[in-house]
């Protein structure tokens, strides 16, 4: 039972909870955590808005982000914002915005591929988006001399995608859905959360 204390835990970021519990109105995406999320209701909203005010992001950069890629960005944010099951891949940040980050998290295969699948012809300038911005209309542009490209030659193959975009939050894996070896962006909330077990896991053998 080594490591215990990295088990049901939010970490120290803008919007997280201090501890995690049940939030009866989690919107939308981030309703699969419910049960016991580090959201709040008011941050599930955000998660499903442009420009919201969790980060003033602007996933429109390039053009319209294509409703189907946009799910996906939309489940990672509820993934990072509610997740109670992230404590074993917390590490101190660097950043203005929030004392602790997430790193190296192993995300199942499956998510990582439909994420990039469905965002291949979506359209952007930059391959890390927590740095870097043109930010002096308030809002994030694309810095001077970047060019928008299609996802598919920014990010060549879904690793790319999964670990460049949010700074190596995400380690891509080939572990796959409901092997109890990976964190899972999609699970189906009757069944419970599987990412319970994947983080006990990694707790008691090593991230
Ligand atoms: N999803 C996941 N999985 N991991 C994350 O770390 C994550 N982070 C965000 C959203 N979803 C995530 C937050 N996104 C800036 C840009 C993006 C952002 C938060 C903040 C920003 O203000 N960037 C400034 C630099 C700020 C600084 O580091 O001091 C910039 O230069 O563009």
């Amino acid at each position: 039972a080594a490591k215990e204390s990295v088990l049901n835990m939010c970490m120290d970021a803008k919007h997280h909870k201090t501890k995690p519990g049940p939030e009866g109105a989690l919107h939308g995406q981030c309703a699969l955590w419910k049960d016991n999320a580090c959201c709040t209701a008011e941050t599930s909203m955000g998660a499903h808005q442009d420009q919201s005010y969790l980060y003033n992001f602007n996933w429109n950069h390039c053009g319209v982000m294509p409703e189907m890629c946009k799910r996906h960005f939309i489940q990672d944010t509820c993934l990072y914002e509610c997740s109670p099951n992230l404590g074993p891949w917390i590490d101190q940040a660097d950043n203005s915005w929030r004392r602790e980050r997430i790193i190296n998290v192993p995300l199942c295969k499956e998510d990582c591929e439909l994420w990039w699948e469905a965002c291949k012809d979506a359209v952007t300038c930059k391959e890390n988006w927590h740095k870097g911005w043109n930010w002096t209309s308030g809002t994030n542009w694309c810095p001077r001399g970047f060019t928008c490209q299609p996802f598919k030659y920014v990010f060549p193959r879904p690793a790319d995608l999964c670990e460049k975009i949010w700074s190596n939050s995400y380690k891509y894996t080939t572990e796959h859905w409901g092997s109890g070896r990976c964190i899972q962006m999609w699970f189906d909330p009757a069944k419970g959360n599987p990412n319970v077990a994947v983080a006990k896991y990694y707790a008691q053998n090593g991230r």
